[in-house]
């Protein structure tokens, strides 16, 4: 017997959310989205977070999805709002975060009729869908639950990714007997393939110096691949999204500057959940595609659930499969045919020796150690594009799944302020520290007013070093030091964080940053912490990313 339930269209989409298991939504109200705030106000099981720009809202439910691996949800008007938050949305899709966007429509008559009604576009869910995974109408409201089951079934099957659903401002607003149905529990995924797994085990058993790059898509599968790990004494690393999946103070994993010392004798890699971007784009060549299996790098196995990816870069055995079952079936196939164990001397050696060569990279070292020490080990640490974002790829040890935070392959400048909102907002009880420089932060600095009308206990560092720093030393490099649009006068951080009724600190020194961080840690209130940094003075954190110098801006 069908459960029919009476509400209006938006209300059907926040309880359709609420039975997929959405506990929180980021957002900002507008006319055509009333229905579905007015349903939020009514609804005190998910907590609704609002916003002072769309931006902040998706980047928000995009920081809510990083840290905690369940989708993240966001409600903003259509049209300008919907483009407001297309950054995170595109940041979100080439990281593979599910994200759910719930969005209004123009009256159901005049769509498609070019009439010019308030935010229209005209093709919203057109042109979302050359953006996000997926994108449709809810048009009868009393089928909400089953699209909106549909819509989770896609952004979490295969490959997960960031989904829509738009309804017509009077279809929202109106009342139906709406169909009320559980969420949705199916999650498809790709069947195992014995043979290719066979074929991994077998090139696994003839190669000593084994390497394993877990991406983004490892993230649910951390104790699968340490065990794997462990079993091969396989070196453990990753670039950005995969960090923490195996622990940096673990005997074999180690940081991306560690790895690349380990490179050229290494014989196999297996890429887990990565679409390998460090090793074949950034130690090879950023404008070069290598859609051939490596001919004089090591071997190459990829286990990923997206077969495209097995065409995109061509593996020598390609595994199509969810990294958890994969690996786990991997780990039962290589202690059958057998192997030969990784040498952690080598191991160590690398480590050693990565660990003191990066000491140049000053002063970001100085004070990433110091973030280090002061933030637990469950601790997230969100990156941005800045000199000590950069730095912290390689410098700043990562020890357990999801806490390190980036905007992945996207390089979203402006990402991390609001992103590290939602983490904290998710984890409330988790120290959450967002490092940023001062280009990127006044990208989304409105949110602090989000965070002191939320109380988002947020500690944010930010790095004032006057300028867009890493365009202004590639124009010194690169363009004869022809500055334009490089150095920013900036507003006073200590003056902005009292304005907003944040607390704020100012320093010039690592050594001052411990008993700060400790204290506004400890507050667990919204904290602001500028590093004054003099322009141009900080080390080019480069070479440990690229093997060159001189290289792409993110
Ligand atoms: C959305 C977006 N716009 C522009 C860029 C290009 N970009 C990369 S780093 C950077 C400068 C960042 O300046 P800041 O945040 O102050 O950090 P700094 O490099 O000075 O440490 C720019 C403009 C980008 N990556 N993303």
């Amino acid at each position: 017997m069908t459960n029919l339930k009476k509400m209006t269209g938006g209300a059907a989409m926040v309880e359709a959310a609420k039975a997929n298991g959405i506990d929180t939504v980021f957002g900002l109200p507008g006319a055509q989205t009333y229905p579905i705030f007015d349903a939020l106000h009514g609804t005190p099981e998910i907590k609704t977070v609002i916003t002072r720009h769309e931006q902040g809202a998706a980047y928000m439910a995009y920081g809510y999805a990083k840290a905690t691996g369940k989708p993240g949800a966001f409600s903003v008007v259509p049209g300008p709002g919907v483009l407001n938050a297309s950054a995170a949305l595109c940041t979100a899709a080439g990281g593979n975060v599910p994200l759910l966007c719930m969005t209004g429509q123009v009256p159901s008559q005049f769509l498609g009729s070019g009439r010019g009604h308030l935010h229209e576009l005209s093709d919203q869910a057109g042109t979302l869908r050359t953006i996000i995974k997926y994108a449709d109408r809810i048009d009868n409201p009393v089928n909400s639950f089953k699209q909106m089951n549909e819509a989770f079934r896609v952004m979490l099957s295969d490959r997960p990714g960031p989904v829509s659903l738009e309804m017509c401002w009077d279809t929202m607003a109106q009342d139906w007997e709406v169909e009320v149905e559980t969420g949705n529990t199916q999650i498809d995924l790709p069947e195992l393939d014995e043979d290719s797994l066979a074929a991994a085990a077998d090139l696994i058993a003839t190669s000593k110096n084994i390497m394993i790059m877990s991406g983004g898509g490892a993230q649910h599968a951390s104790k699968e691949v340490r065990e794997l790990v462990s079993t091969l004494g396989a070196t453990a690393t990753s670039l950005r999204s995969g960090r923490g999946v195996v622990s940096e103070d673990s005997d074999w994993g180690v940081s991306s500057a560690a790895a690349m010392e380990l490179w050229e004798s290494t014989d196999l890699l297996i890429g887990i959940g990565s679409r390998l971007e460090m090793q074949y784009m950034r130690w090879l060549s950023m404008m070069e595609y290598h859609d051939k299996p490596p001919e004089n790098g090591p071997k190459l196995i990829r286990i990923d659930v997206d077969p495209k990816e097995m065409i995109r870069l061509k593996p020598h055995v390609g595994v199509v499969a969810d990294a958890k079952i994969g690996v786990s079936a991997l780990i039962e196939k290589v202690i059958k045919r057998g192997f030969k164990m990784g040498d952690l001397d080598r191991v160590k050696s690398a480590k050693a020796k990565a660990h003191n060569d990066i000491q140049e990279i000053q002063p970001q070292l100085a004070y990433l150690d110091v973030i280090r020490e002061v933030l637990p080990r469950d601790g997230f640490f969100v990156e941005e594009l800045c000199q000590a974002g950069f730095t912290s790829y390689y410098g700043f040890p990562i020890y357990e799944p999801r806490t390190y935070i980036s905007s992945g392959f996207q390089g979203t400048l402006g990402y991390g302020f609001p992103t590290a909102l939602g983490a904290k907002v998710a984890m409330p009880d988790r120290a959450v520290v967002s490092i940023i420089g001062d280009g990127g932060f006044l990208f989304a600095m409105s949110e602090m007013a989000s965070a002191v009308q939320h109380n988002i206990g947020l500690v944010t560092i930010i790095f004032n070093n006057s300028s867009f720093g890493n365009v202004r030393r590639d124009q010194q490099e690169r363009f004869n030091s022809n500055f334009i649009g490089a150095d920013l006068v900036n507003p006073n951080f200590l003056k902005i964080s009292e304005a907003f009724g944040v607390d704020g600190h100012s320093i010039s020194h690592p050594t001052e940053l411990k008993p700060i961080l400790s204290r506004a840690l400890e507050n667990n209130r919204p904290a602001i912490i500028e590093v004054k940094i003099e322009r141009g003075t900080e080390a080019s954190p480069w070479k440990y990313i690229h093997k060159t110098v001189v290289a792409p801006d993110s």
